[in-house]
Parts: structure tokens; C-alpha cells; sequence
């Protein structure tokens, strides 16, 4: 595989070590009803990357590389939802929450659900995670040690959040981690524009941002 056209400087890749993840593309950050409406954010920012998202998704699963997804979510008991995350945010609709569709950001809600357009196939990894990053409280770490995975690819929302803390927390692990930029978004425009910057500052102090098709162009030499 060639190596990946990016900022600030060429992504080695290594085809048999690298991963997609795709971060919370779920219906709650993406509809009205959901948890990120009930926040009073402009969900259509979201639904904008779909198809950007898409087509790295199945640029991954053409070239026979993994793609992990990820979604926000809570036992419905509540029992991995601390006191101080539930009392911020909207004072209507919490974490947990009957909405419009279902308990919000609880595992088994229609509202928690992958959108459709980006749903995983069979065989594909799905990690339920409490926090804002994906290793915090998941299996994700044995999981992309078994498989000798180093290298990640990010797409997905928030940009500045849950994007971002797992990048930072893979970073910290020793993973190389690259952000597809048109396929992340925020729900606000400057939060984005912020983080891919902080990201590739420093000489990559995070990792590496590139564009879907330079991403698509390297592994489809897979
Ligand atoms: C947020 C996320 N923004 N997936 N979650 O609360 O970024």
C-alpha cells in the first residue's frame, strides 16, 4: 500500500495492521429527538458526512481491511452512567431519558441505533462505550491487540469530542492514528476546524489528518 497523502507529512500505512473506526454515527447525534437536538445543536451538520462516511466504509471493506464501529450508550440500568455526567447537558431531556425515540444514549433504543446508511455488516466490531473515548470501559484495546492492529483510521461525530478523546487516548497507546476530515464533523464549525488543527500541530503531536479520497486512493492499491 502506498504510503497516505496527509498533514502534517505522508501516513505510513500498513495494510495488515490498519483499522477503520467509525465513531457514534448513531441516530441520537443525528435526528431530531435525539440526544444531541435535545442539546439544542443543528443536527443536519451531522448528516452532511454520511456519505463521505460511506464511501470509507466500504473503501475498507472492498480493500478486506476491518471497520470498527463505535456507539455512546448506557446499561439501561444506569449503573455506568456517573451522577456528573447525567446532571449536565439539557435540564428536560437527560441521558436516560424517555424521548421520541426512546431512552436517550440507552444500549437497545431506536434513538441509540448506527443510522442506517452506515449500518455494520455481519463480522463487523461493534463497541458499546460509556465515556467519550472508545477505550475507556470497552474491550477495544484486547480486541485491536489480538488482531495486531496499529494503525487507525478515524471517521465519525463529534470532532471535538468523542473523535478527538479517542484519538488522544489511541495516540497515548502507541496506535498511529490518522483523521479522514471530511468525513468528522461537529456541531460547530470552529470546534472542528480547532481540533484537526491541534491534531496534526506540533509535527503530528496527535496524529495525522488527510482527505477520504487520498484515503481511498492508498488503500484501494491495498
Ligand atoms: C458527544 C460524541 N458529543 N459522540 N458525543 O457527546 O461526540
Amino acid at each position: 500500500m502506498a504510503d497516505i497523502k496527509a498533514q502534517p507529512f505522508a501516513f505510513p500505512a500498513r495494510p495488515d495492521q490498519l483499522a477503520l473506526i467509525v465513531i457514534d454515527m448513531q441516530r441520537d447525534f443525528a435526528e431530531p429527538g435525539g440526544f444531541g437536538a435535545s442539546l439544542g445543536n443543528d443536527v443536519s451538520r451531522i448528516t452532511r458526512i454520511i456519505p463521505d462516511v460511506k464511501r470509507l466504509i466500504e473503501g475498507f471493506r472492498e480493500a478486506g481491511l476491518p471497520v470498527i464501529h463505535t456507539m455512546e450508550c448506557h446499561k439501561p440500568d444506569l449503573s455506568d452512567l456517573p451522577p456528573a455526567k447525567r446532571n449536565r447537558g439539557a435540564p428536560t431531556l437527560r441521558i436516560g431519558d424517555d424521548g421520541p425515540m426512546g431512552r436517550i444514549l440507552i444500549a437497545g433504543e431506536a434513538g441509540t441505533a448506527i443510522l442506517a446508511e452506515l449500518a455494520p455488516v455481519e463480522g463487523e466490531i461493534v463497541i458499546e462505550k460509556p465515556g467519550k473515548g472508545a477505550f475507556y470501559a470497552t474491550e477495544l484495546g484486547d480486541i485491536l491487540k489480538a488482531r495486531g492492529i496499529s494503525q487507525l483510521v478515524f471517521a465519525g461525530v463529534t470532532t471535538e469530542v468523542c473523535v478527538q478523546t479517542t484519538m488522544r487516548e489511541a495516540n497515548d497507546r502507541g496506535y498511529e492514528c490518522l483523521l479522514a476530515e471530511e468525513a468528522t464533523e461537529s456541531y460547530f464549525p470552529e470546534f472542528k476546524d480547532a481540533a484537526i488543527a491541534m491534531i496534526r500541530a506540533q509535527g503530528g503531536i496527535v496524529g495525522w489528518t488527510s482527505h477520504v479520497d487520498d484515503i481511498l486512493e492508498a488503500i484501494g492499491h491495498a
